[in-house]
């Protein structure tokens, strides 16, 4: 099911007893951060927040703002318009492994699935709720009248911390979704803080070579389903409107942009409109960042608005990073669980993947396998650290299938028994992570793998392996019965 409006998601938390309204006057210059961080401390994530007052600077802000919206395993599901995540990795593990069907039964659900890549297909309208309002450079309205967070005391400014950048490629015309932080400079002026690696820098590379001005779009709120797509970890070339209609099992409407030529989602809070002019760079940061420092100043293109449309009831959403655990991790989580699917498919011996809240997404990675033959773990790290922002994997731990990846204990236990440190660990270079502040030199490193699973004796192992302390389950059984 999907959302018609961000704030009726919100609604619907609020029924649910997921979020909490603030209707005291609130800074946005660090006081939402403190109250925010506090939240997403709280076990299992805390609430939604709805600060019904922020206040900019002394001034009250026209629009209220949520944070922590999907900072939990239910809100995270909610979004998506679920119960449970699991749903949806279900049906991408159908589309996976669809086969024409054999029996009336199979046709029936190949049909009743195959629905959702119906929807995938995103529909174009002509007028649309997110240009209610139109405002251009020049009136009275600007940048400054947003609720955009200084979030942490040494931040280089105000940043937009949960936007869906939209950007084209100039020779396909692929559209590609991505979730780069913008640091306001003035009313009309952001920074775009897209790294080497992404695709809207790719994408920014090909305008540089030819000259050309590239026109930029930024939505603001609308369907979650579409923010949270904009963060997943989809194969480059596939579009995350496609992705978050099928997800979400509506079409997805977009309406072209007021002054540029790029089609946003018609259901948006607020876009931002404009361009990035090729080879103009200023320096960004430092910004309190999801590593739980600081990172540094460095020169990021410059998107300069040409027009910020929005809804008349638009609620601005926001998130903050830094030391986790932070809203972030349930998203990172949810995408581990709905494209377990997709590696298990190019990696079929892969049980079960787990991204620990320490690690920060990719500088932890604990991976299950059923091992078959000798150094099978090593081809599993190979091939991660091959796979898209899986190139960041600053340590991975391979496991064998009867442990519970998601229990940090229980990795560790195996990890300090099953290894002799210089036999089963493994360096390779890599590009590191930009955010990354313990490489030598930025973008470049190394990274790690460790071989947990049991040796087998083609491993070099000959003396045999022992089997695991364990209760007989009919005793397990018993003792069940009589605690019960
Ligand atoms: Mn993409």
């Amino acid at each position: 099911m999907s959302h018609p409006s961000f704030r009726s998601f919100c609604e619907k938390l609020e029924s649910a007893g997921e979020l909490r309204r603030i209707s005291a006057p609130v800074a946005t210059e660090l006081e939402i951060t403190e109250l925010a961080d506090r939240e997403m401390k709280s076990p299992g994530g805390g609430s939604a927040l709805l600060f019904e007052c922020p206040m900019i600077g002394g001034r009250k802000s026209a629009f209220p703002l949520a944070i922590n919206s999907m900072g939990s395993r239910r809100r995270m599901a909610m979004a998506l318009g679920l119960e449970r995540v699991d749903e949806l990795a279900d049906r991408m593990q159908f589309l996976l492994k669809a086969k024409p069907p054999r029996t009336l039964g199979e046709a029936i659900e190949l049909l009743r699935n195959g629905i959702g890549v119906i929807h995938a297909r995103p529909r174009h309208v002509r007028s649309a709720a997110c240009q209610d309002v139109v405002h251009r450079p020049g009136g009275k309205f600007s940048l400054d009248d947003l609720p955009i967070l200084r979030c942490w005391p040494d931040d280089g400014g105000r940043f937009v911390t949960l936007p869906t950048v939209y950007t084209k490629d100039p020779d396909t015309g692929d559209r590609n979704v991505g979730m780069y932080r913008m640091q306001v400079y003035d009313g009309w002026t952001t920074g775009m803080h897209w790294q080497v690696h992404k695709v809207a820098a790719r994408h920014g590379k090909r305008y540089y070579e030819r000259g050309e001005k590239m026109p930029v779009a930024v939505a603001l709120g609308g369907d979650p389903a579409l923010t949270f797509a904009a963060t997943a970890p989809l194969p480059d070339g596939l579009d995350e409107i496609l992705f978050a209609g099928f997800a979400r099992k509506r079409s997805v409407e977009l309406v072209k942009a007021v002054t540029v030529d790029i089609d946003v989602p018609a259901d948006a809070d607020f876009v931002l409109e404009g361009y990035v002019m090729p080879g103009e760079v200023r320096p960004e940061g430092p910004f309190g960042d999801h590593t739980g420092f600081y990172t540094g100043v460095e020169d990021y293109p410059v998107f300069h608005l040409t027009a910020i449309t929005h809804r008349r009831d638009a609620i601005y959403p926001a998130t903050i990073v830094g030391i986790p655990p932070m809203e972030d991790f349930y998203m990172g989580e949810a995408s581990v669980r709905i494209f377990l699917p997709v590696f298990k498919m190019n990696f079929p011996e892969i049980v079960d993947m787990a991204l620990p809240a320490e690690g920060v997404f990719h500088n932890l990675v604990f991976v299950s396998i059923r091992k078959q033959y000798p150094h099978q773990a090593y081809k599993i790290m190979h091939g991660l650290w091959g796979m898209g922002q899986m190139m960041f994997a600053k340590y991975i731990v391979v496991v064998d299938d009867d442990c519970d990846v998601h229990n940090t204990s229980e990795v560790l236990f195996r990890l300090c028994a099953n290894t002799d440190p210089q036999r089963d660990s493994t360096f390779v270079k890599n590009p590191s992570d930009s955010l990354d502040h313990a490489p030598s030199i930025v973008n470049v490193g190394s990274h790690m793998g460790f071989d947990a699973t049991r040796k087998l004796p083609g491993e070099g192992h000959t003396r045999g392996w022992p089997s695991l302390v364990k209760m007989s389950p009919e005793i397990k059984a018993w003792a069940d019965r009589f605690a019960g």
